[in-house]
């Protein structure tokens, strides 16, 4: 849930990198704080659980207008994905306000990506929240890897596993270059700060 900060006439949201764990979504975040730096404001924050990071920064998308006449403010957060740390995830996920879902391309991680999905489905209902109503878009990373040959699930596979309910916007990325990463993130931000629109619809 969007904090509306009156004082400085700002909305403060929140969106979160889901995925298993190596899928990328630390990768995703670093190339988005060094691509947009003029963005950016403040530093990257990393929370260590053992063994693996919680990262987050401030984020000011840019052209994509006010809401109320207020500026909005992103939180963009990613969670470890090891399946240990069940706890921190589900605590990154609180107030929530759009999900970017990274999947991981290689064939070999296909039960991950279908593991993390199902437990991201259910935090959020945790949290009285619903996947279907939630801002998401999911991003199939690692493509790149099909040039080194390396066995990688068809877009038409990934899309029957992970989006043939949910139906939402998709995008073929590889953090490592930063190809599709930017339009993943401006599809979630358009889709949050709509929803966010919806919900202060009758704010004063
Ligand atoms: N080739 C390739 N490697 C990637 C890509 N994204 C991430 N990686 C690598 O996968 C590993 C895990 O990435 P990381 O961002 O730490 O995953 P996280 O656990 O989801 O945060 C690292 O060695 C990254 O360099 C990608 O798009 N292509
Ligand atoms: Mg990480």
């Amino acid at each position: 849930m969007a904090i509306f900060n009156l004082k400085k006439r700002e909305i403060e949201c929140k969106i979160v990198y889901y995925g298993p764990g190596r899928c990328g979504k630390t990768t995703n975040l670093e190339y988005i704080f060094k691509t947009f730096k003029k963005q950016v404001s403040g530093e990257m924050v990393s929370i260590n659980t053992e063994g693996d990071r919680t990262l987050f920064f401030d984020f000011l998308p840019m052209g994509l207008g006010k809401i109320k006449g207020c500026d909005v403010r992103v939180q963009l957060y990613t969670v470890p994905g090891q399946v240990q740390y069940q706890s921190t995830r589900k605590l990154v996920l609180k107030g929530v306000d759009g999900i970017v879902f990274v999947a991981d391309s290689l064939e070999v991680r296909r039960e991950k990506n279908l593991l993390s999905l199902k437990d991201l489905q259910e935090n959020l209902r945790d949290y009285e929240m619903n996947i279907f109503k939630m801002p998401l878009v999911m991003q199939y990373n690692k493509r790149d890897l099909a040039q080194q040959g390396i066995p990688l699930m068809t877009v038409e596979k990934m899309e029957r596993d992970l989006n043939r309910q949910l139906k939402v916007p998709a995008f073929q990325a590889s953090a490592v270059t930063g190809q599709g990463v930017g339009v993943s993130l401006k599809e979630c931000l358009m889709l949050t700060l709509q929803s966010l629109q919806k919900q202060f619809q009758w704010a004063k």
